[in-house]
């Protein structure tokens, strides 16, 4: 990329809108429009022209010799360095016809623009140290930005709330690299170093502040694309009505037959603020059937990558398989990291005497069940039993054995349903200091940075000498500074840049 060549794009949504925006960046921006724009009739001298603000006039086409107007335009002029990109630049809004957007663009280039590259005016204000590079890609959240969590961590990384952070964890390992280089210069003088507590104290403290931010990304991540919630039970118990009635659309398949659904059917949803991952997955059973087979061996990852567990229970069920579907979901869910929530369905279909009696049959069962067995467990309710059939102890199984009855059908139930949901989500609550990793490519950074950091301890345990401990320490600085672009290669900058739209 040339740094003088003058870039344009379209920088409204692709498509016919009320206005659409164009926007120049680079030295020639103003001089190009001044060609093509005319202002109560007139062409404006470059020197008249006043920065932010908004001109009104005409754009027409000078070659033709009636000099056709083609739209009626806003114009408005940026000096560098106070624009986005920092360099000079304009922008245009015209009315939204792709006719007219195309019919602009095509007067700029023809004197001497260049159609812009996706990202590549967000990349101008990065090289122009407009923002770094975590900033520039909170641009590109904040547009994509779906419900209120998002956008409020998309703006805070804008503000620079992350970049902050990692300027601190730097200037940790600026301390922590300068005290190891202290005892560089003494070891020359053959100086014994021997107390490092200095040093541990301070790797540790930096240690404990990249284990928070990298902790965070679990959440970040889920915010962003949606916290999983997976829709368990054996079929027909009621899950894709359960999962149509929660999008308020006919997403999935619903019949009486069992086994409708075999692959599992993922669509977001948001609650009061929170985007939501609804997966609705193969109802478990024996089968022999190969492609079922898969569908339900699918059921169960899903389970594992979820944070929140919907066990849906079939309540016109014998008690029996009301309890044999219960103790199979609950025994591949970790409850120690996991939500699970425990709804019997077609409560409508059930008579009140079983659901009122549900929870104590329950713990009954369990107990007959465990008579029956009881030469094999000695001679109470042992903690080994419950773990045996549902990989729980006791404490835990009688603190989640609470049911919700519920009704797929019943519009009320799932509003209900959809509060608890939020309500059970265990969200930090962010405000405008609120900083969570949510990329990717940060999380992949802070992790490797977090391993050096973990070299350099064990370097230590192990009494290494401190040129070896530098070298790691390095890296880690390297690996935070990938993330705001203070290091970065050009392959790494083109990635990020090309997945931004154009315009943008
Ligand atoms: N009475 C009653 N019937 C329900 C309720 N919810 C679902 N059903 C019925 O139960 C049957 C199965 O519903 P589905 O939503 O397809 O069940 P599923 O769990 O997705 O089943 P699979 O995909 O086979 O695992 C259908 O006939 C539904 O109409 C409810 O709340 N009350
Ligand atoms: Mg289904």
């Amino acid at each position: 990329m040339s740094k003088y060549d003058t870039i344009c794009a379209v920088s409204t949504a692709q498509g016919t809108g009320a206005i659409a925006v164009i926007r120049l960046s680079g030295k020639e921006s103003f001089p190009t429009v001044l060609h093509i724009f005319k202002r109560k009739g007139e062409l404006m001298d470059i020197k008249d022209v006043e920065p932010y603000k908004a001109y009104y006039g005409e754009i027409f086409d000078p070659i033709p010799d009636d000099k056709p107007l083609i739209d009626e335009v806003l114009v408005t002029f940026f000096k560098a360095p106070h624009s986005y990109t920092g360099e000079d630049s304009v922008e245009i809004s015209c009315h939204g016809s792709e006719y007219v957007q195309q019919k602009v663009l095509e007067l700029l280039v023809v004197r001497g623009c260049r159609l812009a590259e996706p990202g590549e005016f967000s990349k101008r204000a990065y090289i122009n140290g407009k923002l770094d590079l975590a900033q520039a890609e909170a641009v590109a959240d904040l547009i994509a930005s779906q419900n209120a969590a998002e956008h409020q961590i998309a703006v805070n990384q804008l503000k620079g709330g992350f970049s902050g952070e990692l300027q601190e964890l730097r200037s940790q390992l600026v301390d922590l690299t300068s005290l190891l280089e202290l005892e560089l210069d003494f070891s020359e003088e053959d100086v014994e170093f021997a107390d490092r507590s200095k040093l541990y104290e301070l790797l540790d403290k930096a240690l404990k502040h990249i284990g928070k931010l990298t902790d965070s990304f679990h959440m970040g991540n889920a915010i962003k694309n949606g916290i999983p919630v997976a829709i368990v039970g054996e079929t027909n118990t009621g899950k894709s009505t359960l999962l149509n009635a929660i999008l308020g659309e006919d997403r999935a398949i619903v019949s009486d037959i069992d086994g409708t659904t075999r692959d599992t059917i993922e669509e977001t949803f948001t609650i009061d603020g929170l985007t939501y991952r609804f997966i609705d997955t193969a109802g478990i059973r024996q089968t022999s059937e190969t492609i079922e087979k898969i569908g339900i061996e699918r059921t169960f990852k899903k389970i594992s990558e979820a944070d929140i567990v919907i066990a849906l229970l079939d309540g016109t069920k014998p008690l029996k398989q009301i309890f044999k579907a219960w103790s199979n979901i609950v025994s591949h869910v970790n409850v120690l990291t996991q939500e699970l929530l425990v709804y019997v369905n077609k409560k409508d279909a059930m008579d009140a005497g079983t659901m009122f009696s549900l929870n104590d049959d329950f713990i009954d069962y369990m107990k007959s069940d465990y008579e029956k067995n009881i030469e094999k467990h000695g001679g109470y309710m042992t903690d080994e039993y419950c773990y045996s059939i549902t990989g729980m102890d006791l404490y835990d199984i009688l603190s989640i054995l609470t049911f919700s009855y519920i009704s797929a059908k019943n519009p009320e139930d799932v509003d209900d349903l959809k509060s608890n949901i939020r309500r059970k989500t265990n969200t930090p609550k962010i405000d405008g200091n609120t900083v969570l990793v949510t990329n990717i490519r940060h999380f992949e950074a802070l992790t490797h940075a977090k391993e050096s950091l973990e070299a350099v301890r064990k370097g230590m345990d192990d009494k290494l000498s401190a040129d070896l401990l530098a070298e790691d320490l390095r890296q880690a600085l390297y690996h935070i500074g990938s993330i705001t672009g203070e290091v970065t290669s050009r392959d790494v900058l083109n990635n990020i840049f090309g997945r931004f739209c154009i315009g943008k």
